[in-house]
């Protein structure tokens, strides 16, 4: 038979657990940095920083407002090039095959021939600081060129937080981009009383940009989505380049279907020639031994040559 007070008597004299060493103390030391699952399907920056190490990434920054359609893009190139379908590109491989798989399922659904209200599902950040990267392989049809791509899903609410209040903390891995895609809803420019708000929406970003990048901005492209619904009218084009130009940024139209219910406009319409541009120099190399013409200047010694 147990003596229940001879046990409480053992007890009370038993070492304090949480001495190191002791009997009853915790096995493993507890972990020094707050525990945490890996937030999502996505890969951090630190394993984009490891995996450009080793080969060359092409790194998209990808913004644009609430539902202008950024996942829908990405999930369409997925399924796009998964099924061979993207013109001119094969799939090679992936390292977030889930996270291409979580933002592909709304469309999976949709091609089931069922096609709900909204296809995709509203970006959320699970960290609110770090962007989350898709990783894309592809292989150019009839040759030997391998492409890595590395593309943030970001929620619309990080791009209207830098228009409205400049935060751009968040945006800091826009300094390693190639290439940056601007998406909007194609239909908001079509639209004559939306257009306006729009572009000068799109003015302050490209301001903000220029900013977070001083002289050094890689290239622009405005990626106008929904073209199965309509193309933008080139006045509405032309107002944009103005605004544009008034903060001193020149950007290329790229329109994209990403989904399409029209069928005069494939699903994916416009994905090809985006991948294509982005993915081709684009920067032309300084001229090594540009050709001056002397100049007229006081100093003898620097305008000798107009005088031979
Ligand atoms: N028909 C058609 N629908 C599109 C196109 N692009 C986006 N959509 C739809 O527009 C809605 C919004 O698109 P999303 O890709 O979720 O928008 P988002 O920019 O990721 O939005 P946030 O995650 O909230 O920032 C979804 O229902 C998409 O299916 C397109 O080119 N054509
Ligand atoms: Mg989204």
């Amino acid at each position: 038979m147990i003596d229940i007070n001879a046990v409480r008597a053992a007890l009370k004299d038993a070492p304090d657990a949480a001495e190191p060493g002791a009997v009853g103390a915790a096995v493993l030391d507890a972990p020094s940095e707050a525990p945490s699952f890996p937030s999502s399907a996505t890969l951090g920056s630190e394993v984009i920083d490891k995996m450009m190490a080793s080969r060359y990434v092409t790194v998209v920054g990808i913004l644009g407002d609430p539902d202008s359609g950024k996942t829908a893009c990405l999930a369409s190139l997925y399924l796009l090039v998964s099924q061979g379908l993207l013109d001119g590109w094969s799939f090679a491989d992936s390292s977030s095959l889930m996270g291409l798989e979580e933002i592909a399922r709304g469309a999976r659904r949709w091609n089931e021939g069922n096609p709900p209200q909204q296809m995709t599902v509203h970006t959320k950040m699970a960290d609110d600081r770090q962007p989350g990267f898709l990783h894309l392989r592809m292989k150019r049809s009839g040759g030997e060129r391998i492409i890595d791509l590395a593309l943030p899903d970001l929620p619309g609410e990080w791009t209207k937080d830098l228009v409205r209040s400049s935060r751009s903390d968040r945006f800091q891995f826009l300094k390693s981009a190639d290439i940056l895609w601007v998406m909007v809803d194609g239909r908001t420019l079509i639209d004559v009383q939306r257009r306006q708000g729009v572009v000068s929406r799109l003015g302050q970003l490209a301001g903000r940009l220029r900013a977070l990048f001083d002289n050094s901005m890689p290239q622009l492209f405005i990626v106008t989505t929904h073209l199965d619904e309509g193309s933008v009218p080139e006045a509405a084009l032309t107002r944009l380049h103005a605004e544009l130009a008034k903060h001193n940024v020149s950007a290329k139209v790229m329109p994209v279907a990403s989904f399409s219910a029209n069928p005069d406009i494939k699903p994916g319409h416009g994905l090809a020639a985006l991948i294509d541009a982005s993915v081709t120099p684009h920067q032309r190399l300084p001229h090594f031994w540009p050709p001056r013409a002397p100049q007229a200047d006081p100093r003898s010694f620097l305008s000798h040559r107009r005088l031979l």
